[in-house]
């Protein structure tokens, strides 16, 4: 019987612990299938030196194995980041922030030697935009960025009301858009006054992605 979408999320978080480098700080994301990787790291926590959290979500989950988290502040270097995603192609450019966490996602991933991203086949594409693409926005700017992500981009900008950040800050998620570029799009996003992030990791994209399919785990590179 074919796997089910929850058992490729547990097979590619098992998979990740290979790529843990003991005696090391690992980086840890967010999202059901970071939440798998979280229960296996608690396995073999004796081996590692501490994590840093991409949220609030999951220093809860990893204290509640017992498993230091540390202040990325006390920490300089950060050997693996492991984490999912919303959206892959077939240059390992990922959509992330569908969880609202894509800011400290971005800051870890960006700290770590090596991003190990953990996605089920379900998040491939072949091109990025079909899943809204979140945007991080400071409260009072909400309205100014939506317009001028219509005006410079198109697409349908929706905010994630009642949703507040780790951060403080809201959430816009731009339907609509046909990301043919997303390095570019990535940079040409953070140019606009008022955004803190964009979810997309493709200036800095997964080194490894662990693909979860019916027949086992695929290694993408
Ligand atoms: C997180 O992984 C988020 O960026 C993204 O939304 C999430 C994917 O969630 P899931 O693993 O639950 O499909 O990093």
């Amino acid at each position: 019987m074919a796997m089910t979408q929850d058992e490729m999320k547990q097979a590619v978080a098992k998979a990740a612990i290979d790529y843990v480098v003991p005696g090391t700080i690992i980086g840890v994301g967010t999202g059901s299938t970071a939440n798998y990787f979280i229960d296996e790291l608690a396995k073999i926590k004796n081996k590692i030196e501490g994590t840093v959290a991409s949220s609030e979500a999951s220093a809860e989950r990893l204290k509640g194995h017992g498993i230091p988290v540390l202040d990325l502040n006390s920490v300089d270097e950060i050997s693996v980041y492991v984490d999912g995603a919303d959206e892959f192609d077939r240059h390992l450019h990922l959509t992330k922030g569908g969880g609202g966490a894509l800011t400290r996602e971005k800051i870890v991933a960006a700290v770590a030697d090596k991003f190990v991203c953990i996605a089920d086949e379900t998040k491939k594409v072949d091109i990025l935009g079909k899943f809204p693409l979140p945007i991080e926005v400071i409260p009072m700017a909400r309205s100014y960025v939506a317009r001028e992500i219509v005006k410079r981009f198109g697409g349908e900008p929706v905010w994630r009301e009642g949703f507040i950040t780790d951060n403080g800050n809201v959430i816009l998620d731009v339907h609509g858009l046909e990301i043919v570029d997303p390095v570019g799009m990535e940079r040409e996003l953070n140019n606009i006054v008022g955004t803190v992030t964009n979810g997309l990791f493709a200036q800095r994209k997964a080194d490894i992605l662990l693909c979860g399919t019916a027949n086992g785990v695929e290694v993408l590179t």
